[in-house]
C-alpha cells in the first residue's frame, strides 16, 4: 500500500468532515488520506487549521503539491472525480442539479444545527436569543418535511452525493439534538435512515458517544 499522499484536518464530530470520510469508504480512496485531527470552534480557532484555510474551519483537505482544498463540497467533488467507478455526483444534466440541490438542502440543516449548538454552547446563556434560535430550528423542520413529503424515493435510489449529505445530517441531529424526536415526525426518513445506517461507511464514521 503507497503511504497517503493528501491530509485530511479531521474532527470525529463534524458532520461535514463525516461527508468526506463517507465518500472515500465509498469509493475506495481511504489509503490516499492522511487524517491531521484538530479541535476547534469559532471562539476557539486551530492555527494549525488557519494556516490552510482562513476561514478557520474544517474539512481541508491539502493535496500533494501543497495546494489546499475547502469546503466540503469543493472536496466532495474533487475527490469524486479521483475514482474510478460511478460518480457520485451525476456529471450532467437534471440528475446533476436536482442531486445538487437536496445536497445542499442537507448542508442547509448542518448550518442551522451548528449555528443553533455554537449559540447554545458557546454563547453564555443572557446573551442567547431564543427567537434567533427558533428560526433555525424552523429550517432544520422545513428541511426535513420537504425529504419526507418528496424526496424518499430519490434517497432510496442512489447513495450517492444527496443520500450522503442526508445521512450526515440525520446523525448531526442524532448526535446534537437527541431529543429532537425527528423520527416520529417523519417516519418514512426514518426508516430510510435505518437502513443506509447499516452501510460501512456511515458505521465507520459515527460520531463520538
Ligand atoms: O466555524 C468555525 O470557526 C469552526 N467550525 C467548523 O470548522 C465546522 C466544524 S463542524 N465546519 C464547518 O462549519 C464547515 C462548513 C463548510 N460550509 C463546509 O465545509 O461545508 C463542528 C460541529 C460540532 O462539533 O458540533
Amino acid at each position: 500500500m503507497s503511504s497517503p499522499s493528501m491530509t485530511l484536518f479531521h474532527s470525529p464530530t463534524s458532520p461535514f468532515v463525516r461527508k468526506v470520510m463517507v465518500l472515500l469508504h465509498e469509493t475506495g480512496q481511504l489509503d490516499r488520506v492522511a487524517l491531521q485531527e484538530v479541535q476547534l470552534s469559532p471562539t476557539s480557532p486551530s492555527a494549525a487549521v488557519n494556516a490552510q484555510n482562513p476561514a478557520g474551519k474544517i474539512p481541508a483537505l491539502r493535496l500533494a503539491d501543497g495546494s489546499v482544498l475547502h469546503d466540503s463540497r469543493v472536496i466532495l467533488d474533487y475527490l469524486d472525480q479521483q475514482h474510478v467507478g460511478d460518480p457520485l455526483i451525476p456529471l450532467q444534466g437534471p440528475a446533476r442539479w436536482r442531486r445538487l440541490t437536496l445536497a445542499s438542502l442537507a448542508d442547509a440543516m448542518l448550518d442551522a444545527a451548528i449555528l443553533i449548538r455554537y449559540e447554545t454552547f458557546l454563547r453564555p446563556e443572557e446573551k442567547r436569543w431564543d427567537d434567533w434560535l427558533t428560526a433555525q430550528q424552523e429550517k432544520i423542520e422545513r428541511a426535513l418535511a420537504q425529504l419526507e413529503a418528496e424526496a424518499i424515493a430519490e434517497l432510496a435510489c442512489h447513495f450517492d452525493i444527496a443520500a450522503i449529505g442526508v445521512a450526515c445530517a440525520l446523525g448531526y441531529l442524532d448526535f446534537r439534538q437527541p431529543e429532537s424526536n425527528w423520527r416520529q415526525r417523519y417516519p418514512q426518513l426514518a426508516d430510510w435512515y435505518a437502513e443506509v445506517s447499516q452501510r460501512p461507511s456511515l458505521l465507520a464514521t459515527q460520531p463520538p458517544v
